[in-house]
């Protein structure tokens, strides 16, 4: 059947923002609230909603071509075994956390080379002990699949490695965060090399879109007023913009209008050189999405 089949979290940290991206795309879904299988209508591409720890096991199986998870699980499970193979195509920037390595506030670990034979409970062993490996560290991994941050204080770990947004549950349990073992965002995982030819055109398609999406998240649409021999300058000032239009301005012999597109990200800074410039009436907007 040439569709391709997309696995999601069907709901947690990443379901909205997988959903809200794929539509973004142009996707649109038949779909009923209890129903984890959701048809794609305009575009032959299914959803299949199921929980985030199972999708790489559902790729790798080959019930879905692609799927949207965490990197931090897919890693888990790649690293459990090295003949496992999942290819990483797009980082998605959503869904950002860290996995960190986390003690009692009075512990005496105080480095990462003190976890030296310490136990480590996580749910994450085989990334864990893999990073903490590459560091020249060996320790003991305890396994849990939840409810990790209350591990120390049972006394069934010396020291937790878990993921971390805003450090909230660290604090509430009295831990400590010792270092950051891996920074993690939403992924899209896939094996481009097990598809046919059909479906491997159709995610060639798939991916144009989504790089345009992702790319118009970032890029920004600037207006502006520039004296006419400081737009040589202006441009430059431009995060990642080419090729800006010009436009003479009747009221104004010596300043033109400029339209640019910027491909990087904006921050106030660089609205505040692009003034001192000469710039001036400048309009920021952003673009919805991007082809070519
Ligand atoms: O039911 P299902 O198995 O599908 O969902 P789940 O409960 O296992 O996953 P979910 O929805 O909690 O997380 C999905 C993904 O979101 C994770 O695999 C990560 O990739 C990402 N993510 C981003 C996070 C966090 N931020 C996060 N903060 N996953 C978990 N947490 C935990 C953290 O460990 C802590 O216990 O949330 C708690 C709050 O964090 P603080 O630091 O803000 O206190
Ligand atoms: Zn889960």
């Amino acid at each position: 059947m040439n569709r391709i089949r997309i696995a999601i979290q069907r709901s947690g940290r990443l379901s909205e923002r997988s959903l809200d991206l794929l539509q973004r795309c142009g996707l649109r879904f038949a779909r009923s609230k209890d129903k984890l299988y959701w048809y794609g209508q305009d575009f032959p591409v299914d959803l299949l909603l199921v929980r985030d720890d199972d999708i790489p096991r559902i790729l790798l199986d080959g019930v879905c071509d692609l799927g949207i998870v965490g990197q931090n699980i897919a890693l888990e499970v790649l690293r459990e075994d090295d003949d496992r193979e999942l290819q990483e195509l797009r980082e998605l920037g959503f869904g950002r956390c860290r996995l960190s390595i986390a003690v009692p506030e009075q512990s005496e670990i105080k480095s990462i080379a003190d976890l030296e034979g310490c136990r480590i409970a996580t749910s994450y062993p085989a990334l864990t002990n893999s990073l903490l490996g590459e560091q020249g560290v060996k320790a003991e991994m305890v396994k849990l699949s939840g409810s990790v941050e209350i591990a120390p204080g049972l006394g069934t770990a010396d020291a937790i490695s878990d993921l971390v947004s805003t450090g909230t549950t660290l604090r509430a349990n009295h831990l400590t965060e010792l270092d950051v073992l891996f920074e993690s965002t939403a992924a899209l995982y896939g094996q481009m090399n097990r598809l046919p030819d059909e479906k491997r055109l159709l995610l060639e398609r798939l991916l144009a879109r989504l790089d345009g999406v992702l790319q118009a998240a970032e890029s920004k649409y600037v207006m502006l007023h520039a004296p006419r021999d400081a737009v040589e300058e202006i441009t430059r000032l431009l995060p990642g913009a080419e090729h800006p239009s010009l436009m003479n301005l009747e009221s104004d012999p010596d300043r033109v209008a400029l339209h640019a597109v910027c491909r990087e990200a904006l921050f106030w800074e660089h609205l505040e050189s692009l003034k001192n410039a000469g710039a001036s009436a400048i309009l920021v907007m952003p673009v919805e999405k991007m082809l070519g």
